[in-house]
């Protein structure tokens, strides 16, 4: 079967190497929500800290020191995810901006993959529009379980509410029991085993580690930090790992293993409500500063990337799209820009030069950062900092007075790449209230009345 799927893959490309027959790897993308850069054991961790799992990916992949998420909130990072490119060129800068959608026009890594014959899936956190055109179905997607629109879920409370909360199956709001992490492996196994003869892309975007703190028993009790809360964290993070542990049984169960991508990452940095941990990273999600937007980012693929190394050289989550289109053997849309870069090169050492000369981000209201090289501008509410990240990753020796030319360099540098982008999508379309804000609209409303 595979074979076949082989030969048909070959005519598809339209370009044949006699002798090579290529087996089009499977992609499994999982991201974390709010998980802290030290707050998995494959990188400097606290002791109570133990994720066997995700360790086993960097065992047995490339661990990225220098991974970043595009944005430190999580909404645009996942826009960015799933098109290669700087989710600003679409409008897309704030979590609230979930609320109107991803914009139409742009093309998901799904869409790309469905049409080369992959079965594809999401299961977990969407957060990527809520109308019937945004939702997943329709972005690239044949199946869906999971919750459309806010940042965090409740864990247990899985009953039909409203298009934000309820859980979805496909199109349909589902009611379902158990602990969602659980529910959202279960998804996962079913979909590799049901898609053994057919290259598929799973894309498993847990709303774990997010708010609220709520754990299984069996999971809290292994913790005792001295702080509750620190251990209802932990025992949320260990599902995660056992759940991650269950998606790689399931791909070497079913022999799908060796010629399956992984790329794992956490959509923005730990957050403090959640009591992550970002080690020696300065501050948390919500901030540009590295504890916002670096995290820990591994990626697998057995057949054709080293194992158990480590690459320094900075990486976003827009290199994912790019980086599976070339694992895939897929070419990039020629209609626009993109902004990753397959990382391929870089995983394996091969890099000549950086992947990026520079790499940004911005909020879309008073925060924005520059890293090009070693050197890390960033704007707080108007306020220049310069850090060198090569002495000082905890962001703590501001160089800006000493080193003007950088400043002046890499702020011109943020000023030409902000001038390409488009203004905030919610300036364009009203955005559709949540059910927070409708109440204190009603609050208000009742209030004026009286
Ligand atoms: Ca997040």
């Amino acid at each position: 079967m595979k074979a076949s799927l082989a030969a048909a893959w070959h005519g598809h490309l339209g370009r044949v190497i006699t002798g090579w027959k290529p087996v089009p790897p499977n992609i499994v993308l999982i991201v974390s929500d709010d998980h802290g850069y030290a707050d998995s054991s494959c990188y400097d961790h606290p002791k109570e800290v133990a994720t066997p799992n995700i360790d086993r990916l960097a065992a047995e992949g490339v661990r990225l020191t220098n991974g970043y998420a595009s944005a430190c909130v999580c909404a645009p990072t996942r826009a960015g995810l799933l098109t290669g490119r700087y989710q600003q060129r679409f409008g897309f800068y704030t979590a609230p901006d979930s609320r109107v959608g991803m914009p139409l026009s742009e093309i998901t890594i799904a869409d790309l993959l469905r049409k080369q014959g992959y079965a594809t899936a999401v299961f977990g956190k969407w957060h990527l529009g809520l109308e019937p055109e945004y939702r997943p179905l329709k972005r690239g997607f044949d199946e869906f379980y999971g919750f459309l629109g806010h940042g965090g879920h409740d864990y247990f409370n899985l009953d039909i509410t409203d298009e934000y909360t309820s859980i979805y199956r496909n199109d349909k709001p589902t009611k379902d029991t158990g602990y969602l992490t659980n529910n959202l492996a279960r998804e996962a196994v079913s979909f590799i085993e049901r898609n053994q003869n057919k290259p598929f892309f799973l894309y498993l975007p847990f709303n774990a580690v997010h708010w609220p703190l709520q754990a299984l028993p069996e999971h809290v009790k292994r913790f005792n930090t001295g702080d509750p809360s620190r251990d209802t964290y932990l025992a949320m993070l260990v599902c995660m790992d056992e759940a991650i542990g269950r998606v790689l049984d399931a791909l070497r169960r079913t022999g799908a293993d060796a010629n399956t991508l992984i790329v794992f990452f956490s959509d923005n940095g730990g957050a403090k409500n959640n009591l992550a941990n970002n080690g020696a990273l300065r501050d948390y999600k919500h901030s540009l500063y590295e504890g916002g937007i670096r995290v820990p980012f591994v990626v697998r693929w057995p057949d054709k990337l080293p194992r158990g190394t480590a690459c320094d050289e900075p990486i976003i989550s827009l290199d994912v799209m790019p980086t599976i289109c070339a694992a895939a053997g897929i070419e990039l849309p020629s209609d626009r820009v993109y902004d990753g870069r397959d990382m391929l090169p870089a995983l394996r050492g091969q890099l000549k030069g950086s992947l990026h000369e520079t790499l940004f981000w911005d909020d879309g209201a008073e925060l924005w950062t520059v890293r090009a090289g070693k050197w890390k501008l960033v704007s707080v509410k108007g306020t220049l900092e310069l850090y060198d990240l090569s002495a000082d990753m905890g962001e703590k020796n501001d160089l800006s007075q000493q080193n003007p030319d950088v400043v002046e360099r890499l702020e011109r540098d943020y000023r030409a790449w902000k001038g390409t982008m488009a203004p905030r999508i919610q300036r364009i379309r009203p955005a559709q209230p949540g059910p927070a804000a409708q109440k204190r609209t009603d609050k208000k409303k009742n209030k004026k009345k009286r």
